[in-house]
């Protein structure tokens, strides 16, 4: 009886020391490639040996992610010149704000947004760059794992169109020849007297490199949704595309199997039956 006293004490006493500061985590890094991690922190430190406790104390609560909770992984990322509204695209995305204060990005930022595409889970991973050229090699670093890269300019501002010509360079030297791209003129909210590059010349640029368009605007939310779903259909096609050429030849194998074991019964039975 003391044994369990002693148990129930200490467990009480373990409930209160987790109490609300127990929470799931997710950990996400470009090298991790399509992986991610979840579990649970206490404090901020790992709880492996208490999980079995845990999940004692929170018996009513969903269990912990058993399977993932998408069908596909998109990983996309944001490129392009300081101030021409890479952040604030991302934010108006993710968290539907917008802000006029121009924070600009220190390294590279991330957000996640899950949208669903043809009845399908897609977790949109974005890494959202910082423009200026100091952070170079960091961000250079991240083209690797992007599926999906937006190329975005400024129409206010002729140099980060002009630009994009190095942006595009950038990519085929650092991300996978596979990579989708898709050209964004940002700020088309602004005065007609303000804007820099027409909306011809920007289509004109993507025509040119093959790659899709779309003017946009993070004040005022015009195409940000569309930008996002178009490359995200694109990749998660281009994705389907690759599952199913992969399943070709193990289908064809499959069947070649089945008709060989086939033809051997056939064979089995008709020298059976020819005997
Ligand atoms: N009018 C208008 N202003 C915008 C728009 N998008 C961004 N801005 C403003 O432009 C400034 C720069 O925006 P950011 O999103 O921080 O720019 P960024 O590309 O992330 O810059 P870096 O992080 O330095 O690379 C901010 O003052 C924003 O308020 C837009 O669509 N319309
Ligand atoms: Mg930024």
């Amino acid at each position: 009886m003391e044994g369990w006293g002693k148990t129930t004490k200490t467990q009480r006493q373990e409930q209160r020391r987790l109490g609300p500061n127990r929470r799931d985590f997710k950990v996400a890094h470009p090298s991790l490639d399509n992986r991610s991690f979840s579990g649970s922190t206490v404090n901020g430190s790992s709880c492996l040996l208490l999980s079995g406790f845990v999940r004692y104390l929170s018996m009513a609560a969903p269990p912990a992610r058993a399977r993932a909770d998408y069908d596909y992984l998109i990983k996309l990322l944001l490129i392009g010149d300081s101030g021409v509204g890479k952040s604030c695209l991302l934010l108006r995305f993710s968290d539907g704000s917008f802000t006029t204060s121009f924070i600009t990005t220190i390294g590279i930022d991330f957000k996640i947004r899950t949208i669903e595409l043809d009845g399908k889970r897609i977790k949109l991973q974005i890494w959202d760059t910082a423009g200026q050229e100091r952070f170079r090699t960091i961000t250079t670093a991240y083209y690797r794992g992007a599926m999906g890269i937006l190329l975005v300019y400024d129409v206010t501002d002729e140099s980060s169109f002009n630009n994009i010509g190095n942006w595009i360079r950038n990519i085929e030297q650092h991300a996978s020849d596979n990579v989708n791209k898709i050209l964004v003129g940002n700020k088309a909210d602004m005065d007609e007297s303000k804007r820099a590059v027409p909306t011809s010349k920007g289509q004109a640029l993507a025509d040119e490199y093959g790659i899709k368009f779309f003017e946009t605007s993070a004040k005022t939310n015009l195409n940000v949704e569309e930008v996002f779903f178009s490359i995200a259909r694109d990749i998660k096609q281009r994705l389907a595309d690759t599952d199913a050429r992969a399943e070709l030849p193990a289908a064809i194998k499959i069947n070649q199997a089945d008709s060989a074991a086939g033809a051997s019964q056939g064979t089995q039975k008709s020298a059976c039956c020819g005997s």
